[in-house]
């Protein structure tokens, strides 16, 4: 089924079959003629044809305009109206008991007489049926009824309906029972929008124990296909309801698959929180104002996934209450719920009042607070008089002119996102960084902070005007970046002066990937001048081209230009074959200290494994390739720990020692260890573990993408690396996941700095000042290249390298690129 629409969905009903016959010269039928009869027959038969014709298109005009008019179409609106001065009882989430009937019935007549005051509504309604009930979120002596109105209708008078409907909006009034009578109150609440699919198919889940929800087979199948389904979830009175999705895989485009979640009970357009497909970022945790949710599943007839888990629960109302005053030196807040989504329609204010003589400085954290339009229409904060919106800020640091600052967040009732976290602190106006470097945007950083090659600030403020060191080059604009930078076609200092007068080639001439230099103006000719392709690589069109290292192979044979085409989201092989196998590669959470990374957030980098000697622990780092098989070194596997039994994967961690029930382990079934693993020169140091079972992929656990053979990653591309090995060398592992940015380092150089241990096997990558670095422990793990697309693929494993972090001495990893067909042979993937 296509998404949602009742356009489709209602069509007309009548079917012309139009059948005729022409009879063939060779046809037995046919009767011989002699010559003269015979040209007398052609014209006879031309008339008849050209009558024919004629009668056909009359009757195709009368059709078009008389008939067709008459062809009806259904519509189907959903809305929801508030009944005050009913108090909510059990009895209305039963639409079996008598009094859940008899307010369905006060409610179509209210329904019948709102329709009857317009002409239109009054022609083509064709009923009302109530769905449901729930209380109301704002008076507690009051109910929201949940309907269902249906209109037939000439297709020809759609444009009038939805008018008509329309013009119940803003809102005509809310239902008053006065007498026992159904009033109109004119200040609120007929909502009648948003076209539904007709299905009827609802869960109805009382959330006061908490629980979970599955999508249909989920996880032994996938979800089936075209099909609608709904969850109402309900709470207690003084409640909201809050949906943590533990799982959530659906195909990437939402016109095929989706889940919708609402604030309401019926799938009332403006009251919905979010909608999801494909595989999603970001916080899976919803919460409703009030106490009902909608969840509705719908998928269409081709390509079913996973499908989801969530779990809810019912938490306190006051849960979601939010601001305050702040009257500390110090301190944070965030919006509510943070980091689940914020509720709809929350309205706070946080007055920070810090001591006399003293100034307030507030710096978010995280911010993602609805959409980045101007005005901020629908949520934002309020900062100095300033809406801010959208999820990337000019400035993170705001600052007050007094020693008071008040902060409001509003959420609209519409589209929820993850919110804000925020720190603030007092203080003195004229030494505002005591002790500490002062940045221009007034964030403090600790001297040794300054000057150390990292945009600590936020604004670079703390690595202008810094005096460079021997192995670093001056950008213009006062920034010292290492040397090995220059002129690897990446603008490291911000402003290009590391990439200008490189003259490798000259001015008008175009660098080609194998060293050659040609005119500019040969590129994207649809000719291969370089000898290459790679200047043909990054154009509009790719060609097809002999196959050769700097090609892409489809799986036809065929090869093309494009450079990196693989999961790019462009078909470029004609049999798609580089879009195929894409489901991977993609983390739930985007948003750098192993040594000089930092603390990764759970979920992050879902292919991560932590392989475990039974009885020792974590000892090496591995990748999820597929539900199977896991990529990590050969190294890992000396002759006392060789055999598979030894081992354990723990798939889905996060923190050493705390499993959760999102961590899978699993037993190895075999470790397949390079033939040709040299355990001197680390040649070759890659292996392949298939686990003894296969593994549900969710959010926690998902493969990374495996680059095909000809996949380029540049000198200087900025790459992941991830483990819990050591943050210090001959220190131990870490309990959390770490992750740090570095660099993919020229193999030349590379060789040079290590003497030649390195090889075409294998892939430099670091950050040459030092401090950033995989270490032991790291082994096994993934360095990780995003693509232009945000899809991450496995550029190496982590290997070895001459200590850890030091200066001009990068890590060194195995090359994937040269084990592709090696891979591929083991696993299949
Ligand atoms: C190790 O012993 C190791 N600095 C891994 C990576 C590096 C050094 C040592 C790279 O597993």
């Amino acid at each position: 089924m296509d998404a949602l629409d009742s356009r489709q969905k209602f069509s007309p009903t009548q079917d012309w079959d139009v059948t005729e016959q022409f009879l063939q010269a060779s046809d037995p039928r046919h009767l011989e003629k002699k010559p003269g009869q015979r040209r007398r027959l052609w014209v006879g038969l031309g008339l008849l044809f050209t009558a024919a014709a004629l009668t056909l298109l009359t009757g195709l005009l009368v059709w078009h305009f008389h008939l067709r008019s008459d062809v009806r179409v259904n519509r189907i609106y959903i809305g929801s109206m508030g009944i005050s001065n009913k108090p909510f009882v059990a009895e209305y989430e039963d639409p079996s008991s008598s009094l859940f009937r008899s307010l369905a019935d006060l409610v179509n007549k209210q329904l019948k007489l709102i329709y009857s005051e317009n002409s239109v509504l009054a022609r083509y309604v064709k009923g009302s049926t109530v769905q449901a009930f729930s209380e109301g979120d704002v008076d507690p002596d009051s109910v929201v009824a949940y309907y269902e109105s249906e209109f037939e209708l000439p297709a020809h008078q759609e444009a009038s309906l939805n008018e008509a409907i329309q013009s119940l909006e803003p809102p005509a009034g809310s239902l008053q029972v006065q007498r026992g009578r159904l009033m109109l109150n004119p200040t609120n609440a007929l909502t009648v929008r948003s076209v539904s699919s007709g299905e009827r198919n609802s869960i109805e889940v009382h959330v006061r124990k908490s629980g979970r929800i599955d999508s249909p087979g989920f996880p032994d199948t996938s979800y089936p296909p075209s099909m609608s389904q709904k969850w109402r979830l309900r709470a207690d009175r003084g409640h909201r309801i809050r949906l943590d999705f533990h799982t959530l895989i659906l195909e990437d485009d939402c016109q095929n698959d989706f889940i919708k979640i609402y604030d309401s009970l019926a799938p009332i357009e403006p009251q919905l929180l979010t909608e999801q497909c494909g595989y999603p970022h970001g916080s899976l945790s919803f919460v409703s104002s009030g106490n009902v949710m909608l969840v509705m599943l719908v998928t269409n007839k081709e390509k079913n996934f996973p499908g989801f888990r969530a779990f809810y629960s019912q938490i306190p109302a006051d849960d979601g209450e939010c601001g305050g005053k702040l009257i500390e030196e110090r301190g944070t807040f965030s919006s509510p719920l943070f980091p689940a989504n914020y509720p709809p329609k929350s309205f706070c204010t946080w007055d920070i009042q810090v001591p006399k003589e003293r100034f307030v400085k507030v710096l978010f954290k995280k911010f993602a607070v609805g959409k980045d339009t101007p005005g901020c229409l629908d949520d934002y904060v309020e900062i100095n008089n300033q809406k801010l919106c959208g999820s990337e800020l000019k400035t993170t640091m705001f600052t007050s002119q007094s020693n008071k600052m008040t902060i409001q967040f509003k959420s609209d009732p519409s589209h929820v996102s993850q919110g804000f976290t925020a720190e603030y602190e007092a203080f003195i106006p004229t030494n505002p960084c005591p002790g500490k470097f002062r940045c221009s945007n007034n964030m403090c950083i600790n001297t040794t902070q300054h000057c150390d090659g990292f945009n600590d600030c936020g604004d670079n403020s703390d690595e202008f005007s810094c005096k460079c060191e021997a192995m670093q080059m001056e950008c213009k604009n006062g920034l010292c970046k290492t040397k090995f930078w220059r002129c690897d076609g990446i603008d490291d200092c911000g402003d290009n002066s590391d990439e200008e007068g490189c003259v490798k080639c000259t001015d008008g001439e175009f660098s080609c990937r194998n060293g050659r230099c040609i005119s500019k103006k040969l590129l994207c000719n649809n000719k291969d001048d370089c000898g290459d392709g790679s200047d043909e690589s990054r154009c509009e069109k790719s060609l097809w081209l002999q196959c050769s290292d700097f090609t892409f192979r489809c799986r036809s044979g065929r090869c093309i230009s494009k450079l990196n085409p693989e999961c790019d989201g462009e078909l470029d092989c004609e049999d798609g074959s580089d879009e195929a196998d894409c489901q991977c590669g993609i983390p739930p959470f985007r948003s750098s200290r192993i040594i000089g990374g930092q603390v990764s957030r759970e979920g992050e980098w879902p292919w991560q494994v932590s392989l475990h000697i039974t009885g020792k622990g974590h000892t090496c780092g591995a990748s999820v390739l597929n539900n199977r098989w896991l990529l990590t070194a050969a190294h890992c596997f000396p002759d006392e720990f060789a055999q598979a039994s030894q081992w354990e994967a723990f798939l889905g961690l996060h923190v050493q020692g705390q499993t959760n029930e999102w961590t899978v382990t699993r037993k190895l079934k075999q470790v397949i260890v390079h033939e040709k693993f040299d355990h001197i020169s680390f040649d070759n140091d890659i292996a392949l573990i298939e686990l003894d079972s296969n593994l549900i992929l969710n959010q926690y656990i998902w493969p990374i993408c495996l680059p095909s053979p000809t996949y380029d990653f540049p000198a200087g591309q900025e790459a992941w690396i991830t483990g819990w090995g050591a943050t210090v060398e001959g220190g131990a592992s870490v309990k959390i996941l770490q992750k740090a940015q570095v660099r993919i380092i020229n193999s030349t150089v590379c060789k040079d700095l290590l003497e030649n241990w390195v090889n075409d096997r294998m892939l430099c990558a670091g950050i040459l000042t030092g401090g950033v670095d995989a270490c032991q422990g790291d082994s096994g793990g993934p360095l990780a290249v995003t693509n232009p697309r945000g899809r991450i693929f496995v550029a190496g494993v982590v290997s070895w390298g001459e200590g850890c972090a030091l200066r001009d001495k990068p890590g060194v990893y195995t090359r994937i690129t040269e084990f592709r067909s090696w891979i591929k042979e083991h696993t299949g993937v």
